[in-house]
């Protein structure tokens, strides 16, 4: 039977299951990798599981997200990282290497293989022809300690792309808006998308992994791109040619959908505040005033995006009305925009460049002002998330990102009078492994300063849940609406006690208050409504509302990565039979289950009393018996340790 790219790599990593959509697969995993902000949980979990060493081919520790250092805990959280890597056998990558998945595109990304990371943009590896997927940080310690990842088959889409750029003005970055202006936030749930099609050829590695990245946007479980010659022309610069092999759609290949995409009729796009899919043309949005203009992150942060802005600024001023701040992806990028002048070019126009690291795309500084509008490239521009809540982001491409910082507003580069270099991907990258530490055989000790704590975990589920519902919300919440991240919270990620004080804090300041009146009497359910929990792979989003109580989440739908770790940490996903109900449920309603058990194991649909409204409504679990399994036993962390000899 012919084979897509996606049924090729599964096929010939499948340890369980089979490729029928929609039903579970076990998946052998060669890489897992974590950053700093999710990566000090699964190593706490992986220590907890009590497994000796890291049992995948290759694992990879970053520290990336945050670097501010503003006090003891995030230099404690690092000198955390770099112990359990060495006494676990992964590789670390230290603070200042660069972006965990612009780092692994550059230097472990191969062709065929799988991967999985503790952050959600983990699918940038896509661009290489690699399998990656975004998980929580239980999912990726239980990996690491050998054991498959289980996923549900997704459907395969085809992204069939023809055409040319209408380079140096449009970019891959316009193409990802289009197809999110297309598709929305949820038009990928339970779907990979695959790219082929003769205009896949005209892309570099590079430009592919900036679609793959925000292909995250729209749910997907990950992207992946054909390896071909570009592929190994990316992996030859980078010393790697080892690794590429050649990765096709078998001829008569079936997909679910197919999605066509004209790159020469694709347009400089912009997203909108406060959703990457809000998207419209930059000509429409012409002449608006632009504060602030960052340039970087995982997305588009490659040497041809990066000496592009830097030509484009050369000789010139930034606006005084702009701030423009640039965050190299790697510190391979900076080195290479230092060497070639680009560097002098950027500092000379007033540029403000950071180090290579996530920094105000996560909110870890460069906050705009009150009310202001940024423009940047990166993947999200949710509500508060660059730290201002009445801020308003936009995202764009690199070019037209530099170009607004020069005139000050978003101006349409089809039309404009700059001049826009036209730039090659480079056929030599510098490679310089010396901030990569490998595994090794001394194993150290593990360091923990006091702002690491024990990760909690919850007993085992039992026959009954009767819970307050603590909030009601509505379509998209994101896991930055859950669990807020930026310079205040990201600090506590070690610390579950510390962080869940800021559960909802940015939509709901009464949230944490009504849980810790609630626990104690049985607890709290959220409700929700479609693709509840959408956004980043962030565990915290579940394992602090499990912390203060939460029992079950009720939605219409749910994000991927969210769902499963609810399950991870026993919180039951239960989705409404009839949407509808949203609207007739109340913060304060007294939410009743009965037969918890039976119905799990059963067929699955349980009724769900409102005793304080007087009435009844029917939900349904979804569960599949690995899920069912962890439910009841309280989460994975309790069911591993249970398996673990
Ligand atoms: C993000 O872009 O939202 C993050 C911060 O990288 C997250 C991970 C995290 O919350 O630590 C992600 O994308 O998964
Ligand atoms: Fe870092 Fe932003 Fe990329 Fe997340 S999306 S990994 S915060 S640069």
């Amino acid at each position: 039977m012919p084979l897509n790219i996606v049924e090729k790599i599964i096929q010939s990593h499948l340890v369980s299951g089979q490729m029928t959509t929609g039903t579970p697969v076990g998946l052998k995993v060669d890489e897992v990798y974590t950053q700093d902000a999710t990566g000090t949980m699964a190593w706490l979990q992986f220590e907890a599981i009590g497994i000796e060493r890291v049992k995948v081919p290759v694992a990879v520790s970053y520290v990336d997200h945050n670097m501010v250092q503003s006090n003891y805990m995030n230099p404690d959280d690092h000198a955390f990282l770099q112990s359990a890597a060495r006494r676990f056998g992964a590789y670390f990558s230290r603070p200042g290497n660069g972006i965990c998945h612009q780092v692994n595109l550059e230097r472990f990304a191969a062709p065929g293989k799988t991967a999985l990371g503790t952050d959600s943009h983990t699918p940038t590896n896509g661009g290489a022809g690699m399998l990656a997927i975004g998980v929580g940080g239980l999912d990726a310690a239980v990996a690491m300690g050998g054991a498959p990842f289980e996923l549900n088959m997704p459907m395969v889409t085809l992204i069939k792309l023809s055409g040319q750029l209408r380079r140096p003005y449009v970019t891959a970055m316009d193409v990802i808006l289009e197809i999110l202006r297309r598709l929305t936030v949820k038009g990928g749930v339970g779907r990979i998308f695959e790219y082929g099609g003769e205009g896949v050829s005209s892309l570099d590695v590079t430009e592919r992994a900036t679609i793959t990245n925000m292909g995250a946007e729209l749910g997907a479980t990950t992207s992946i791109f054909p390896s071909d010659d570009r592929t190994l022309k990316f992996l030859k610069a980078q010393g790697r040619e080892a690794d590429w092999i050649k990765l096709k759609a078998d001829e008569g290949a079936q997909y679910a959908e197919t999605i066509n995409i004209d790159l020469s009729a694709v347009e400089p796009m912009a997203a909108r505040p406060h959703s990457p899919d809000n998207v419209a043309k930059v000509s429409e949005l012409g002449g608006m005033t632009v504060s602030q203009v960052c340039i970087g992150g995982c997305t588009n942060s490659s040497y041809q995006s990066m000496r592009a802005v830097a030509a484009i600024l050369k000789g010139r001023t930034v606006n005084e009305r702009v701030n423009l701040l640039i965050n190299p992806g790697s510190r391979q990028v900076y080195d290479m925009i230092l060497r070639d002048g680009s560097l002098a070019a950027l500092v000379a126009a007033g540029a403000r460049v950071l180090e290579a690291s996530c920094g105000p795309c996560i909110g870890m500084g460069g906050a705009p002002g009150s009310g202001q509008v940024s423009l940047r490239t990166y993947n999200r521009n949710f509500e508060g998330r660059s730290g201002t809540k009445d801020a308003s982001v936009y995202l764009a491409s690199p070019i037209t990102c530099a170009v607004a910082a020069i005139t000050g507003e978003f101006t349409d580069v089809l039309t404009s009078s700059i001049d826009i270099p036209a730039l090659e991907e480079t056929d030599k990258y510098p490679v310089c492994d010396n901030m990569i530490i490998p595994p090794s055989e001394d194993k150290g000790q593990i360091v923990k300063g006091p702002n690491i704590r024990e990760v909690p975990v919850k007993p085992p589920l039992e026959d009954e849940i009767n819970a307050e519902a603590l909030i009601v919300c509505g379509d998209n919440i994101t896991t930055d609406d859950i669990m807020p991240a930026g310079a205040k919270v990201l600090p506590f990620r070690s610390n579950i006690p510390a962080i869940s004080d800021f559960v909802f804090s940015n939509i709901d300041g009464g949230f944490v208050k009504r849980a810790h009146e609630a626990k104690p009497k049985g607890g709290g359910i959220i409700i929700g409504g479609e693709n509840y929990g959408q956004g980043s792979s962030r565990e915290h989003a579940a394992l602090a509302p499990m912390y203060l109580g939460v029992q079950a989440v009720i939605v219409k739908s749910f994000a991927r990565i969210h769902r499963s770790n609810l399950i991870n940490f026993g919180i039951l996903p239960l989705t409404f039979e009839d949407g509808g109900i949203v609207g007739k449920l109340k913060v304060g309603d007294r939410l009743i289950i009965k037969g918890l058990k039976d119905a799990l194991t059963s067929g699955q649909a349980c009724t769900v009393e409102n005793a304080t409204a007087g009435f009844k409504f029917t939900c349904v679990s979804n569960l599949n018996d690995r899920e069912r399994e962890l439910i009841l036993a309280g989460g994975l962390l309790p069911y591993t340790k249970a398996k673990t000899p």
